[in-house]
């Protein structure tokens, strides 16, 4: 059987992680016997990130690759109605949401100053005191240095959910009023991007961000008509 390693539930979401979230759904998606493991330290994992799963002794990492694993050993692929050019689409929108969105969610978490007291006591909140400060500060300026080295970093914190706000106007738009983001069928996009919409939505419910709370809703009228992806997170 299959284990998924991850970070405890948090947020009041299944995972906090929207890669987490991706994989569980993923799994659950293509109906597939696994388990979860609950790890705190991402460090632990073979490419110091959540999640990886163990599959037969063999350990694998990165969303993407675990997906690309599972599709040769169990022979089932979430994408196999579409054709060249929609995968080619449904890329594009991953990539958007891992390597760019993803990181307007960090900056929220770990940087802005309105939201860090609570993202510390949820995240670091089984901790003692005196190694919660410690660490937690030192994982910020790590998330700091990295969001600068990416480049988001560097603008101002208007700037950075103006980005989030176009992402998720561009996401809903292409949702439009299909069922799900490539058509009649849930694919892999859906187990991505409605989760991601999920944790964003969470978080700006939890924290009345106002300034994309109108793409919020109008991502919200998304999550809900795919509300069979959504019932798949858990
Ligand atoms: N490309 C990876 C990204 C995974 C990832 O960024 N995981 C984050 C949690 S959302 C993590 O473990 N971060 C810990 C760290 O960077 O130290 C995937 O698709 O699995």
């Amino acid at each position: 059987m299959i284990t998924l390693f991850q970070f405890k539930p948090a947020l009041g979401l299944p995972n906090a992680s929207p890669f987490c979230m991706k994989m569980e759904t993923y799994l659950r998606m293509a109906n597939m016997d696994y388990s979860t493991t609950c790890i705190n330290n991402p460090a632990k994992g073979p490419k110091g990130k959540l999640p990886y799963i163990e599959d037969k002794g063999e350990v694998i990492a990165d969303t993407s690759f675990i997906i690309e694993y599972l599709e040769n050993t169990c022979n089932h692929d979430l994408d196999s109605s579409l054709d060249s050019t929609e995968k080619a689409v449904s890329d594009a929108f991953v990539r958007m949401l891992e390597e760019f969105f993803y990181w307007t969610i960090l900056y929220s978490r770990w940087i802005d100053n309105r939201y860090w007291p609570d993202a510390r006591n949820i995240f670091f909140g089984d901790f003692p005191p005196l190694v919660k400060n410690i660490v937690s500060n030192i994982l910020r300026k790590q998330a700091k240095r990295r969001l600068y080295e990416q480049g988001i970093g560097r603008h101002t914190s208007g700037q950075i959910y103006q980005i989030a706000e176009s992402n998720l106007v561009t996401l809903s738009d292409y949702l439009d009023d299909k069922p799900y983001f490539m058509g009649d069928e849930p694919t892999k996009l859906d187990a991505t991007a409605v989760l991601r919409a999920i944790t964003w939505l969470n978080l700006t419910t939890h924290r009345k961000e106002k300034s994309i709370s109108s793409s919020c809703l109008r991502c919200n009228s998304g999550v809900n008509s795919t509300s069979e992806v959504s019932h798949f997170s858990g």
